[in-house]
Formats: structure tokens, C-alpha cells, sequence
């Protein structure tokens, strides 16, 4: 593939995987048995990743004693994995800012405000390096490099909040998984079919905003608005997210609708639980409140929020986040707007 010949295959080869890719994508809706299902996607999924390695010429072989599919650029694993090997061939120059890249990631996070368990984005970091950071020497990536950076930068956090008069205090990390726990949280998250976004909507199932125009008051760069009717609830990451609340999202469904019904995805996990109105209007300027969870102190699950009302026709559906337990940030997973008869 390369001038180098580091890699094997050659490009008919390449393009088998890209036929095959075609035909997996072809095939899968087709098929409604979810066993059935869920094999043929991890199958799919690892014929596009080596097809991507094979372009890349990077990735040498990658084994597990379970079963591993590649999304969205990470290597996911069957909760029986007791062993997995990957290799690769490191490009030149690739480890020589691994050290320096770490940092200041971590100074591009927003500033932990220590207070109240909440952050201020108003104190946004700006990415710096030190003197003795700069010169650090070029090393490999690994556990322990990223394990003395994250010591390094949190140490250096640390001495600046005692310094302004910060005092120590606990915290208590979340409760570790049982096996179980672990196994059914799995299948929670990839319930869904591997390829989250639905290659055909059902207007039953998914609602009828999927793929409609969404806007949003703001959005985080990786989570804009159009993630919120995506048409996927299984994954935290196709969500719409901002910071800070108040916040709103609005979905234009193009034409009057008769709704009935909204299903609110938020993010979960950890007791977080969000507070948020609904609203809804035919011309995008008299709003009509149908749903009012401003108190709501109920912990936000994978399940979601369903929300029935009396039907009424409208064109433009809003969802106003009010508040979120844990941060300051909003995040939404789907909002599923049902038609009514
Ligand atoms: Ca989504």
C-alpha cells in the first residue's frame, strides 16, 4: 500500500473489503432476527476497520478472546474479554509531543472550579506548557506516561487551590460494577443495533423528527443540535450538548404535525437527573407549554422521559434545559416527537 511495502495487501484486496462493506451495509436492515443482527455488525464493523487499517497501513493484527468491534474510531470489547493484543507500527516522529499532548489537553478542559462540586466555563484554561514541560523528551505513549502527566498537571492544580486558600476535601468515586452489573450495562448501551443511526426510520419507533432541521441556543463542537434527532438513543455521544444551562434546542418538523407524545433522551449515569420544559408552536413565535419537568428530581435513565399530552397540532417542538444535578452542562441524548391519530 505504501512506498514503503509495509503493507501486504494489495488494492483489488482493498476493494473486496470496500464490495463487502457494501454489501454488509445492504444486508442489515434486512435482517430482523437481533442475534442475527448483532453478529452480521460486528462483522461489519471489523471488515471496515481493517479496510481502514489496510488504507492506513498502520494496524498489524489485533486478537482477543472476545469478540472486538471497532466505532467511531474505538476498539470496543464483549464484556468476556479476558485478553486482547493489539499491534502496530509507530510512524516516525509519532511519540515525539506525546508527553507535551497530554498536558495540554488537559489545560484545554475547562478550569475544575472547586466549589459546590461544579465547574465554571467562565474559566476556561488556555493550553500552556512550562519550561521543563517543553523539554521533555520524546517517549512512547503508555499507561504510565499518561498516569505522570495526569499527577503532573493535577498536582500543579492542586498546589495553585491551596494556594488561594483552597482547603482539601473528599471524594467518594462511583461504586466499582459486579459482573453482572457490568454485563447488563453492556447490553443497555448495544442493545440497539451497533449502527446506531437507523438506516430506515420507523415513524412508530423512532418518531417523526428524525433528520428534521434542529437549532440550539449553543452546542459543544463534537455535539451539535442535529444529534438530538438522529434517529440513536443507545449512545451517550449522539447528543446534543452545551454549557451552561439555561439552555434550548428547537425541531423544525417542517409541516403541522398532531403530537401526542415526547420522548426525551438525556444523558445518564451517576444520579444525575435534568430539569427542562417542553414546548410547542405552529409559527415559531407563540409558544404552548405541554410538558413541565422544572422539578424534577428523578435520576435520568436510558429509558428516558416519556411524556403523553392532549394532542395538539404544531410545527416546532423546544426543549428549555433548566438545570442539571451534576454540572453545569446540558446534554441530550434524542427527542422522539410522535404523531397522534
Ligand atoms: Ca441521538
Amino acid at each position: 500500500m505504501n512506498s514503503k511495502g509495509e503493507n501486504n495487501m494489495d488494492s483489488s484486496q482493498v476493494d473486496r473489503m470496500a464490495e463487502l462493506t457494501q454489501r454488509f451495509a445492504k444486508l442489515e436492515p434486512a435482517i430482523d432476527d437481533s442475534p442475527q443482527k448483532e453478529a452480521l455488525s460486528i462483522l461489519h464493523a471489523m471488515i471496515q476497520q481493517v479496510r481502514r487499517e489496510m488504507l492506513r497501513g498502520s494496524l498489524n493484527s489485533n486478537e482477543s478472546s472476545s469478540r472486538a468491534f471497532e466505532k467511531d474510531g474505538l476498539l470496543f470489547f464483549t464484556p468476556d474479554v479476558t485478553k486482547a493484543t493489539t499491534k502496530w507500527r509507530p510512524r516516525p516522529g509519532v511519540h515525539d509531543n506525546n508527553y507535551q499532548d497530554i498536558l495540554q489537553s488537559y489545560r484545554s478542559e475547562y478550569d475544575f472550579v472547586v466549589k459546590e462540586g461544579n465547574y465554571d466555563p467562565a474559566l476556561a484554561g488556555k493550553p500552556f506548557l512550562l519550561a521543563d514541560e517543553r523539554d521533555h523528551d520524546a517517549e512512547p505513549l503508555s499507561f504510565d506516561l499518561v498516569r505522570r502527566a495526569v499527577l503532573k498537571e493535577y498536582g500543579r492544580r492542586f498546589a495553585e487551590y491551596r494556594e488561594g486558600g483552597g482547603e482539601p476535601y473528599s471524594v467518594q468515586p462511583p461504586p466499582l460494577l459486579t459482573a453482572g452489573e457490568r454485563r447488563s450495562d453492556f447490553a443497555r448501551q448495544f442493545a440497539e443495533p451497533l449502527l446506531l443511526v437507523p438506516q430506515r426510520v420507523d415513524p412508530a419507533v423512532h418518531g417523526i423528527a428524525v433528520g428534521k432541521p434542529v437549532t440550539a441556543s449553543a452546542a459543544l463542537a463534537p455535539y451539535p443540535p442535529r444529534f438530538a434527532a438522529d434517529g440513536a438513543t443507545g449512545q451517550l455521544r449522539a447528543s446534543w450538548q452545551t454549557d451552561p444551562y439555561p439552555a434550548w434546542l428547537k425541531i423544525d418538523l417542517e409541516k403541522p404535525a398532531k403530537i401526542g407524545r415526547i420522548h426525551v433522551y438525556t444523558y445518564w449515569g451517576g444520579g444525575r437527573y435534568y430539569r427542562y420544559n417542553l414546548e410547542v408552536s405552529a409559527n415559531d413565535k407563540e409558544w404552548r407549554r405541554v410538558v413541565d419537568r422544572s422539578k424534577n428530581t428523578t435520576p435520568a435513565s436510558p429509558n428516558g422521559d416519556d411524556h403523553r399530552f392532549e394532542p395538539i397540532t404544531a410545527r416546532f417542538v423546544r426543549v428549555n434545559m433548566l438545570y442539571h444535578s451534576l454540572n453545569r452542562g446540558v446534554h441530550i441524548v434524542e427527542v422522539r416527537v410522535f404523531g397522534a391519530e
